[in-house]
């Protein structure tokens, strides 16, 4: 429908009445294309069964490409036909995306709902983002998703014009991507004896094993499905902190003598990678390796909360640097982390800790802790992505209810939609001092009260539907968008999404 796209276009003008549309519906534009119409194609089929084919010229739905336009940017005009003008794939993406949101919510159906005939309703849309990084995180590593669960993901995240998909692939609590060189990273990293029950501070644990990981094709099949989608998958690798499955997997690099396992409670564990060039060395490797099975990639380095006791009174071995100040221990690993992406010309980025030891000023730093280190960042010279968790970490709790399933936060901490919706006021204060350092801004999903589909819906939806609109740039107040978004909840409940409720309290049986 015409008055709940959402993220909303910067212009929508209704022209009256509706084009009747049924299968199959035809279809012309330029050969490059032919990816896009494909997967377009690919959704209607799934959802109502519907053919989409291709006609040389003319037809219900005819792309026209105009260099004029930036990337991601288009015009849609529904009329007789309708027409869809971009200048690259990604444009195209976005204005199927739109168009498919003037459908019937049965247009978003993953179970071949029945829509004979549909009416949709003449438009003229003119749309482009204002953030190019419109990013999503998933933390794999507490709790795995299977590529198929990714997959999901990465659908859902193109159908509200998302972007980038950050995959945490490491942790204290497990390895989950194979590396042919490194075969105990998976075989003994990938897996832990126990995971907590319930909140960690009440001590409680299940007793049973648990793991999983990503192989090669596994990691092929996610890279493809992105790329048609148009989302970047961002590969995070994170070290030297967060480290204890690798130690569990390689005793050699660590800073102790005593064996290790892979981590079973929540929380950060003191043990780091050792100082040594076998430690740094390892790091050059794991991320050139990582780095080539996502061709194309940003490579995110990690770099949070490293605790340094460890290394105070470490015997630096010669060529790695001065144990004097253990905190610039961290930039001889981020240096190497980074010279690896780099080599295979990819941009990295880092989480803010990172920039407390020398890093290149050609990191993105990825501001996590509050919005004043983005503030930082933007000064110091870095291009900076905003994922403050104060308003951007959507493993805190959606309300201050105590009937909300266990997250990270204890009642009242929360964050909820209106707090996400929020963000674009931030974001636009930065915007404004900073300009093109700023990249845009990421939600986060961290999984340690997240450990399964369902409940990673519930935990993301609707969060993730405001937060489109925010870095899509085009936020109003919260009182047009309330009955936008419940409006939209139609078209996630064909999709099969799990979400939050919008209005009242939590939803009560066990998400
Ligand atoms: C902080 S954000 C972390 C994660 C936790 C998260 C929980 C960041 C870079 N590190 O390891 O999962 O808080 O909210």
């Amino acid at each position: 429908m015409i008055d709940d796209l959402l993220p909303r276009p910067r212009a929508v003008v209704a022209l009256g009445g509706t084009v009747h549309w049924r299968s199959p519906l035809t279809i012309s534009g330029p050969a490059r294309f032919d990816d896009e119409i494909e997967t377009f194609a690919r959704d209607l089929e799934v959802a109502v069964d519907w053919r989409v084919t291709r006609v040389p010229r003319g037809g219900d739905l005819r792309v026209v490409e105009d260099a004029t336009f930036g990337p991601e940017a288009y015009r849609l005009v529904v009329d007789e036909a309708a027409t869809l003008t971009v200048g690259d794939g990604a444009g195209l993406a976005c204005a199927l995306t739109t168009l498919r949101q003037l459908g019937p919510a049965s247009w978003w159906s993953v179970t071949r709902a029945s829509a004979p005939s549909v009416e949709v309703p003449r438009a003229r849309i003119s749309d482009a983002p204002r953030f190019a990084w419109r990013g999503v995180h998933l933390d794999v590593a507490r709790h795995f998703f299977d590529v198929e669960v990714v997959c999901r993901l990465i659908d859902l995240l193109a159908a509200h014009r998302l972007s980038h998909l950050h995959l945490h692939l490491n942790d204290d609590q497990g390895w989950r991507i194979a590396l042919r060189a490194w075969p105990l990273l998976t075989e003994v990293g990938a897996w832990r004896t126990s995971t907590p029950v319930g909140h960690a501070e009440d001590g409680r644990d299940d007793g049973v094993p648990y793991g999983g990981y990503y192989r090669e094709a596994d990691v092929a099949r996610l890279v493809d499905h992105a790329r048609r989608r148009h989302v970047t998958v961002v590969p995070e690798i994170d070290l030297p902190g967060h480290a204890q499955a690798v130690l569990a997997a390689y005793p050699a690099l660590a800073n102790v003598a005593e064996p290790l396992s892979v981590a079973t409670r929540w929380g950060i564990s003191p043990h780091v990678l050792a100082p040594t060039p076998a430690a740094l060395d390892f790091v050059t490797e794991v991320v050139g390796a990582v780095a080539d099975l996502f061709p194309d990639s940003p490579i995110h380095i990690g770099g949070d909360e490293c605790p340094t006791d460890e290394w105070v009174d470490a015997h630096v071995t010669a060529g790695v640097g001065d144990a004097a100040d253990p905190r610039q221990i961290q930039g001889l690993f981020s240096a190497r982390a980074i010279a690896a992406a780099r080599a295979r010309g990819r941009e990295v980025l880092a989480w803010d800790e990172a920039m407390e030891a020398s890093l290149d000023p050609s990191t993105v730093v990825v501001a996590w802790r509050d919005v004043g280190r983005a503030v930082a960042a933007a000064r110091g010279g870095y291009d900076v992505v905003l994922a403050a968790q104060q308003h951007l970490y959507l493993d805190w709790a959606n309300s201050a209810d105590p009937g909300e399933p266990v997250a990270i936060t204890r009642p009242p901490l929360c964050t909820t939609w209106e707090d996400v919706y929020g963000v674009a006021a931030i974001l636009e204060e930065l915007d404004e001092s900073f300009g093109p350092r700023v990249r845009g801004a990421q939600a986060q999903l961290w999984t340690e009260y997240i450990a399964d589909r369902d409940h990673l819906d519930y935990m993301a939806f609707p969060r993730l539907a405001a937060f489109a609109e925010v870095v899509w740039g085009t936020t109003g107040p919260l009182e047009e968008f309330r009955p936008r978004l419940v409006s939209h909840l139609a078209r996630l409940d064909a999709a099969g999404v799990t979400y939050r409720p919008v209005t009242g309290g939590p939803r009560r049986e066990d998400p």
